[in-house]
C-alpha cells in the first residue's frame, strides 16, 4: 500500500494501492494505526461486493450491525444502508441519514471506535461529510470551561433523530416516545474523556444526541454550558464556516474511515434529491472506548 500524507492543515491521509485480501496483518495494523494518527483516512480505488466489504471490516475490527433492521442491506445486515433509491419500487435503508452533528452510536453505552463509509451512488456535487476534531476542540477551549468539562458528564439520546419507520404510520407518537427511551435509554459518557491510543483528551459532546451536562455528583449544570462547549466545537454554525470544521468530498471508489472517538461529524446532502446511496460499516476495537 502507498500512502499519501496531506501537505496542508487538514484531517486524513489517502492509501493507494491497498487490497484488503492481500493485505498483511502489518498492513491492516498500519492501517489501524493511520486512523487514530490523522483521523481520517480514505482507501481508494476500491471495487467491493456487499460481502468483500464486510470482509475488509472484518479484518479491521468486531463489526457490529446497527440497532436497527430498517437500516440493513438485504444480502449483509452489517451494512447500514443510506439511500434515497427506490431497488423495484422498493426502499432499501433509510433517506438522509446521519444529517446533524454526531458521532455513531453516542447515544449507547459502547459507541464504535471506527466508521467506514463506502458511497456506491453520488450526487454530482455536494458530496461529502463535515468534520470536527473534538480534541482540537479541548484544546482550544479556555481553561476555566476545560476544567467544568473535566468535572462533567454528559447525557445522550438518540430520540431527536430516531427515524419514524414505516410500521409506525397511525401509531400515537406518545407510543413512539416511550418506544424510544424504553429500547434506547439515555446513557451517560464522561463530557472528557482520553482517547486509549493516542491519549489525547477529547471533548464528547454532540449537537445532535447530547442533552444534558451534569456535575460529578450527577447534578444537572447550566443547560448554557453544554450549548457553549458546542458553540466552541463548530456546531452550532450553521454556515459551516467555523475553523475546525472540515468538509471531506467523496469519490466513486473511496472507502472512508475514521476514528469515531476523536470526531464528530454531519452529513452533507445535495440539495437537488439526486440519487445518493452509501454502505457503512461500524467496528470497535481491541481497547475500551474510553479510559475512565
Ligand atoms: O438515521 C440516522 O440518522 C441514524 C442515526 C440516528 N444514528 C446513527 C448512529 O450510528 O449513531
Ligand atoms: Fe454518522
Amino acid at each position: 500500500m502507498k500512502v499519501q500524507y496531506q501537505d496542508n492543515q487538514r484531517m486524513g491521509v489517502v492509501v493507494y494501492d491497498f487490497n484488503h485480501k492481500t493485505a498483511s496483518d502489518e498492513d491492516i495494523e498500519d492501517v489501524k494505526q493511520l486512523i487514530y494518527e490523522y483521523k481520517i483516512v480514505v482507501i481508494k480505488e476500491q471495487d467491493l461486493s456487499p460481502d468483500e466489504y464486510c470482509d475488509f471490516g472484518y479484518r479491521l475490527g468486531e463489526v457490529e450491525k446497527y440497532y436497527q433492521p430498517m437500516y440493513h442491506h438485504p444480502e449483509r445486515e452489517e451494512i447500514f444502508v443510506s439511500s434515497n433509491v427506490a431497488e423495484n419500487g422498493q426502499q432499501v435503508g433509510v433517506p438522509k441519514t446521519g444529517k446533524f452533528w454526531h458521532a455513531d452510536y453516542a447515544f449507547m453505552a459502547r459507541p464504535f471506535a471506527f466508521s467506514m463509509v463506502y458511497p456506491q451512488i453520488l450526487p454530482s456535487k455536494e458530496r461529502g461529510t463535515y468534520f470536527i476534531n473534538m480534541s482540537k476542540v479541548y484544546q482550544s477551549l479556555p481553561d476555566d470551561l476545560k476544567a467544568i468539562a473535566n468535572q462533567s458528564s454528559c447525557c445522550h439520546s438518540v430520540r431527536r433523530f430516531f427515524k419514524i419507520r414505516p410500521q409506525d404510520v397511525y401509531r400515537p407518537i406518545s407510543e413512539i416516545l416511550d418506544e424510544i427511551e424504553r429500547v434506547t435509554p439515555p446513557v451517560k459518557h464522561p463530557t472528557t474523556f482520553i482517547h486509549p491510543i493516542t491519549g489525547e483528551t477529547i471533548l464528547y459532546v454532540t449537537e445532535g444526541f447530547t442533552y444534558r451536562i451534569d456535575d460529578l455528583e450527577g447534578k444537572p449544570r447550566d443547560i448554557n454550558v453544554l450549548q457553549n462547549l458546542l458553540t466552541h466545537s463548530g456546531q452550532l454554525d450553521k454556515t459551516f464556516q467555523y475553523p475546525l470544521i472540515e468538509h471531506h468530498e467523496f469519490e466513486l471508489g473511496d472507502v472512508r474511515i475514521w476514528d469515531n472517538r476523536s470526531l464528530v461529524h454531519c452529513a452533507h446532502y445535495a440539495s437537488n434529491s439526486e440519487p445518493a446511496v452509501t454502505f457503512r460499516l461500524t467496528l470497535h476495537d481491541n481497547y475500551p472506548f474510553y479510559q475512565l
